[in-house]
């Protein structure tokens, strides 16, 4: 076993996104092109040596490869220890999890998201600092200056590393530790939920359907769900996890979940469906024939959480990215909770969740998660749903009209153009930006513009300014249009529409989205100019 140093140069891009890098695997597996980020994320870390590490995956092509690299350049750099979850799987929130309770400097996880799988598909990497969140925005530019100076890196030279048997080894003189992935994330739940009370609406009936999609939650569902909670074999569908999700994108909404989505609206449809992404931190809540935003999924576990035993003395605040709905704001308004608005992306929950300022917060990409982890968590979500059903014994349809009579609805949908050429999507930004001062007043689709403006966070615990994260138009009455540039794709620009309107009429509520929001729909492409600057006339994906 010997320790090598190889020289490299630079590679430009390396630029981590809205959660982490990514790029198409292929990019990846490129000559040095793993081993220069993971370097650069040593040196924007201060070094790994002397400390322990957490490394898992979602399980997608090349994850088994790249744990094997990550491990032998830890211990290259002297990190006295890695702990890695059995076949280089962890979920998000479990290694969210493992990173906080083994109090370690922190964590990698090889995750795409929701993005597919595959040699021809996306691969990537995040780190996650000692909090057990993503690495905030100094951090991750911190990593990137490093990209753009490395000139070596070091890895030791052996053989593969036994990742399928659990317990410890060593490898040139850094220790290994490979535990079960599942374990301590279940154990979380036990203390956040009344499994008794879950098994006992299981028992009497109540049928559920959870959607794994190919991916990583797999196993933590059938562990959960299927053996603590006694839900009959079965109830977790597409349940093994697969290199490339089963030929499908891992991304749980009405599109890419349509499998779901058929069942929970055909004539038999269980109770209740669930479906999760490729790492296991977004969550789809299906009632039987009703889909339920994550917007409204966000609102309605603000409104109940302190159902479940982990929430029962309430809720601090809650926080929800800008571009989701302000259907929570009517919540927190009416429980008198502080709601914050952040930027797109889990990384700016951070300060606000270790600050005990909030304790719930969300994203309308299907993203819900609490204070119990650093991230995003999608069977977190699923299991306060159960929980929350457990106790009020309400189909998930009936939930929905109580919650709307009761606060208002907000009509919700994200309209995403994707494989933009970049340039194209530039230029709509940039012209829309340069606008903005002169739309208030004026009427787009009978529509009146109150105010337009970019948005920009201060952050209020460690006052960070994070600029550019979308334009957002609202308009007098209560509708609003945001439009923004992913930061997760890999191919092109990815321009996504957020629109919304609400509505507090009672006989208005049980609209289809679309046709509620047909007029902030063409008042979008009025301003935004999104068929004259991409060609396209229709979006990609509605969701
Ligand atoms: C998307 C979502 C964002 C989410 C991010 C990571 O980012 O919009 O809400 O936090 O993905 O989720 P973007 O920049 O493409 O809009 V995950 O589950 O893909 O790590
Ligand atoms: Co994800």
């Amino acid at each position: 076993m010997q320790r090598i140093t190889v020289q490299t140069t630079p590679i430009e891009g390396q630029k981590p996104g809205t959660s982490g890098l990514r790029k198409k695997t292929r990019v990846f597996m490129g000559a040095h092109y793993l081993e220069n980020f993971v370097q650069a994320i040593w040196a924007g870390i201060g070094g790994v040596a002397g400390k322990t590490l957490v490394l898992g995956g979602d399980g997608r092509y090349f994850n088994d490869r790249a744990a094997q690299v990550i491990l032998r350049m830890a211990a290259a750099s002297g990190a006295k220890k890695v702990i890695v979850g059995q076949n280089a799987l962890l979920s998000t929130p479990a290694a969210s999890n493992l990173i906080r309770i083994r109090k370690t400097g922190g964590g990698i996880i090889m995750s795409a998201s929701h993005n597919p799988g595959g040699p021809e598909e996306d691969f990537g990497v995040k780190f996650n600092t000692p909090n057990g969140g993503p690495a905030p925005e100094d951090v991750t530019n911190r990593i990137f200056e490093a990209t753009r100076q490395v000139t070596s890196y070091d890895i030791v030279e052996t053989q593969d590393i036994d990742l399928s048997r659990l317990g410890a080894m060593r490898l040139a003189g850094m220790e290994i530790e490979i535990v079960d992935p599942v374990a301590d994330y279940a154990a979380l739940m036990e203390t956040l939920f009344d499994f008794d009370a879950i098994r006992g609406l299981l028992a009497s009936g109540f049928r559920l359907r959870f959607d794994a999609m190919h991916a990583v939650t797999g196993p933590y569902a059938k562990a959960i769900l299927e053996e603590k909670l006694g839900a009959p074999a079965g109830s977790v569908v597409n349940a093994v996890p697969s290199p490339d999700f089963g030929g499908g994108h891992p991304d749980p909404n009405p599109i890419w979940a349509k499998e779901l989505m058929d069942a929970m609206f055909a004539a038999d449809a269980p109770d209740f469906g669930a479906a999760s992404d490729g790492d296991g931190d977004r969550n789809m809540i299906v009632g039987r024939g009703i889909y339920v935003t994550p917007s409204d999924s966000l609102a309605v576990l603000a409104a109940n959480a302190h159902l479940a035993p982990g929430y029962a003395a309430g809720l601090k605040g809650v926080a929800r990215s800008m571009p989701t709905s302000r259907a929570l704001d009517r919540v927190a308004a009416a429980k008198g909770l502080d709601c914050y608005e952040t930027p797109t992306g889990w990384k700016f929950f951070g300060n606000l969740l270790d600050a005990g300022r909030v304790s719930l917060c969300g994203e309308e990409s299907a993203g819900t998660g609490s204070d119990h982890v650093r991230e995003k968590d999608g069977l977190w979500a699923v299991l306060l749903w159960l929980n929350i059903i457990a106790v009020k014994r309400q189909a998930v349809a009936d939930m929905m009209t109580v919650h709307w009579s009761e606060f208002g609805r907000n009509y919700y949908s994200r309209h995403d153009y994707e494989g933009v050429e970049t340039d194209k999507a530039n230029t709509l930004v940039d012209d829309l930006r340069a606008r903005l001062a002169d739309l208030p007043g004026k009427v787009f689709s009978g529509l009146t513009v109150e105010t337009a403006d970019e948005f920009a966070y201060d952050d209020p615990v460690d006052g960070s300014r994070s600029e550019n994260q979308g334009i957002r138009v609202a308009f007098e009455g209560g509708a609003r249009i945001v439009y923004r540039l992913s930061g997760t794709g890999t191919v092109g620009a990815t321009l996504r529409v957020y629109l919304e309107d609400v509505e507090s009429d009672p006989a208005k509520m049980h609209r289809d989205a679309q046709e509620a929001l047909s007029a902030v729909i063409s008042a979008a492409d009025e301003i935004g100019g999104i068929t004259r600057f991409t060609g396209r006339s229709e979006p990609d994906v509605r969701t």
